[in-house]
């Protein structure tokens, strides 16, 4: 039996991001299943490497229930980062560039010293170096943010632009960190990062364990955003947006008018 297109249905995803027109779903229609997935996202990101980009971090995305619930998937999962995707802290993004861009505010690591595949995190403040407030801003590429888990996966897991806000030292607890989202002044969502699997440092260990399956290995260096506290929320132009996470301080984004 011949597989899916994994090179063919990359292309399509890829044009979709470039031209900032969404696409309809492709899993069921072309058979993919969650390994046949990654293998998509796997052609889709060495398009943006092929084109000079650069990989720099590793995401988790789904790793809250609000997330889950929003997106109706119920698995956690993770895409890959590149230096194109990131925008500086308090720089600006052109609406106009996505599709249907949504933020939501993260917990972010600067990835250190990091143990071998397949081997737990063990000790958190070997592995990671800082962390730091982030906004993720996702950009499905499919047509009503609407998708199957193969579908998300192959889609880099919607990941389009993030900013990390200033690192500091690994604090004491990461595990009950007020969150707070808020645009333009107002709150547009409040969470705690007990959101986060429990614990963000979850999310590291679900990122080595899942991009293990898969023959990928983070590295030093590498920034690791472990996954939103709250549900996504639109993002207009013109809007200002800042996370606040307890302890770590913020990040912000702005939206051209
Ligand atoms: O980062 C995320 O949690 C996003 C994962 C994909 C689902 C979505 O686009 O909301
Ligand atoms: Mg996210």
């Amino acid at each position: 039996m011949i597989g899916p297109d994994i090179a063919g249905i990359a292309e399509k995803l890829g044009v979709a991001a470039d031209d900032a027109t969404a696409i309809p779903q492709l899993a069921a229609e072309t058979g993919l299943d969650v390994d046949a997935a990654y293998a998509v996202q796997t052609a889709l990101v060495k398009r943006r490497l092929d084109r000079g980009e650069r990989l720099v971090g590793l995401k988790m995305g789904l790793t809250s229930k609000a997330k889950m619930a929003q997106v109706g998937v119920d698995e956690v999962i993770w895409g890959r980062l590149t230096d194109v995707m990131r925008v500086p802290d308090g720089g600006a993004v052109d609406v106009g560039d996505f599709i249907h861009p949504r933020v939501e505010p993260e917990v972010a690591f600067l990835l250190d010293r990091l143990p071998d595949p397949g081997e737990p995190v063990g000790s958190f403040t070997r592995a990671v170096r800082a962390v730091a407030p982030a906004i993720e801003l996702i950009d499905s590429r499919y047509a009503n943010f609407t998708f199957s888990l193969p579908d998300v996966i192959a889609d880099n897991t919607s990941a389009a632009a993030f900013v990390v806000g200033p690192w500091s030292p690994v604090p004491d607890g990461l595990d009950n960190l007020g969150v707070l989202l808020e645009i333009d002044g107002r709150v547009a969502q409040v969470g705690s990062t007990a959101a986060i699997l429990g614990d963000p440092r979850r999310a590291l260990d679900e990122g080595l364990r899942l991009a293990g399956r898969h023959g990928v290995r983070l590295r030093k260096g590498w920034v690791f955003l472990a996954g939103a506290a709250t549900a996504a929320v639109p993002l207009r132009p013109g809007a200002h947006v800042r996370a606040t996470v307890e302890k770590l301080g913020s990040a912000s984004l702005k939206a051209l008018s």
